[in-house]
């Protein structure tokens, strides 16, 4: 981008006289720039994709409260908010965006330095902090008033109408995706579909929880990939819980299941063969171990739904990718490097994932009672 460019977009925020800027192309969703200032300041700068967050100013809304109530915690906490939340910087007028003027939604926020994010993560003592980074979020929002927040995008993680959107896709074929392999049934896409069709009931899950009152409500993230987690340079710690865009209520399952969904698998959510797409089970414990380290109220279903939590949520994005694949790439918009069948190959991993997910469930559900377990140990050691 330009400097005059840049200038003219950024002239309205609390910020230092800026210098150059350049496209941070991760993120699916937005569109990114990582801003030099004078005095070697740094900011982020972001345009809001109105397709998909159609409410800009609901979703900065949440964005200020939360990120203001987290500030105040960690100020109680004797921590550094600097570096422990993210900041959205204020315009002369005290809102959090500018509106260019092709009615395009752009904030800034404070560039968080000598820490980065990771899209993969092969050190299980490394997600053992990512664990307990959004264990401490969890923590931090418990009272958080939930009624103030809106939904920034409505059934975000509701598995049951993902679902239904899938069929939909599927009847519609808009990209004329289906008719193209139409006859074939050792189609790869149609066997894809086949799987995630027969998932139907698993997909149920989270949300029934939550409509018989078994899975409490909570304030959650709703986009807990690990790419969303700034890890120090230094120290290696995991130190902030970045990308508010989706933040809302819901069940505490959504935000561990993304997480483990795209933590535990080494190879990554765009990986080449889906052949080396695993559940690893060393970093399912490291992370499991943190999470449950820092959130002490889980309740019986809760803990129950650490095991299936993580397979419907990657049921869940399967069937994202999916749908976007067979409505012609219009969510998860293609990049100019990335291959017409990207969304597909997406998903493809995804079902991978979820097969080696329902394999190890018996491990899984062993990881989660030793972790009960070690717990109990120390609570009882505590009461002593
Ligand atoms: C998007 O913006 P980003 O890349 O963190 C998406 C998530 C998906 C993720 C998959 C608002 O997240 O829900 O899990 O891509 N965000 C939205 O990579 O749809
Ligand atoms: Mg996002």
């Amino acid at each position: 981008m330009k400097k005059e460019e840049l200038e003219a977009l950024t002239k309205e925020f609390l910020i230092r006289k800026i210098k150059a800027g350049k496209p941070i192309t991760t993120g699916n969703i937005n569109s990114t720039y990582l801003i030099e200032g004078e005095q070697e300041k740094k900011y982020i700068l972001q345009r809001i994709n109105k397709t998909v967050f159609t409410k800009p100013e609901e979703v900065m809304q949440n964005i200020r409260r939360v990120s203001r109530y987290l500030e105040r915690q960690v100020l109680q906490e004797g921590g550094d908010p600097s570096r422990e939340v993210l900041h959205p910087i204020s315009t002369l007028n005290g809102t959090s965006f500018v509106i260019d003027e092709n009615g395009e939604y752009w904030r800034m926020y404070d560039c968080i330095e000598g820490a980065r994010t990771y899209d993969t993560i092969d050190s299980p003592e490394t997600f053992y902090k990512v664990g307990k980074a959004f264990g401490r979020f969890q923590n931090r929002l418990s009272e958080f008033p939930i009624e103030t927040l809106h939904e920034a995008i409505p059934d975000f993680h509701n598995t049951p109408k993902r679902f239904t959107d899938f069929e939909l896709a599927i009847l519609a074929d808009k990209a004329g995706r289906l008719q193209a392999i139409k006859g074939n049934k050792n189609a790869p896409l149609k066997q894809a579909i086949d799987y995630l069709l027969s998932q139907k009931e698993d997909c149920r899950y989270i949300v029934l929880g939550k409509k018989t009152g078994s899975l409490p409500v909570r304030v959650t993230h709703n986009d807990t990939k690990i790419n969303n987690v700034m890890i120090d340079d230094k120290t290696g710690e995991a130190i902030c819980v970045i990308d508010l865009d989706t933040v809302g209520p819901d069940s505490i399952l959504v935000d561990y299941g993304d997480a483990i969904r795209s933590g535990c698998n080494k190879a990554g959510e765009e990986a080449e063969h889906a052949e080396d797409v695993k559940m690893d089970l060393e970093l399912y414990r490291a992370f499991t171990q943190g999470f449950m380290q820092e959130v002490k109220d889980l309740n019986s279903k809760e803990i129950e739904g650490l095991v299936i939590a993580p397979r419907i949520i990657t049921i869940e994005q399967g069937m994202r990718f999916l749908t976007d694949y067979l409505n012609g790439d219009t969510y998860f918009k293609l990049k100019p490097n990335q291959p017409a069948d990207f969304n597909f190959t997406r998903a493809i991993n995804q079902i991978q994932l979820a097969k080696d997910m329902k394999q190890k469930e018996e491990q899984m559900k062993h990881i989660v009672k030793e972790m009960l377990q070690e717990k109990e140990l120390k609570d009882d050691g505590l009461e002593r």
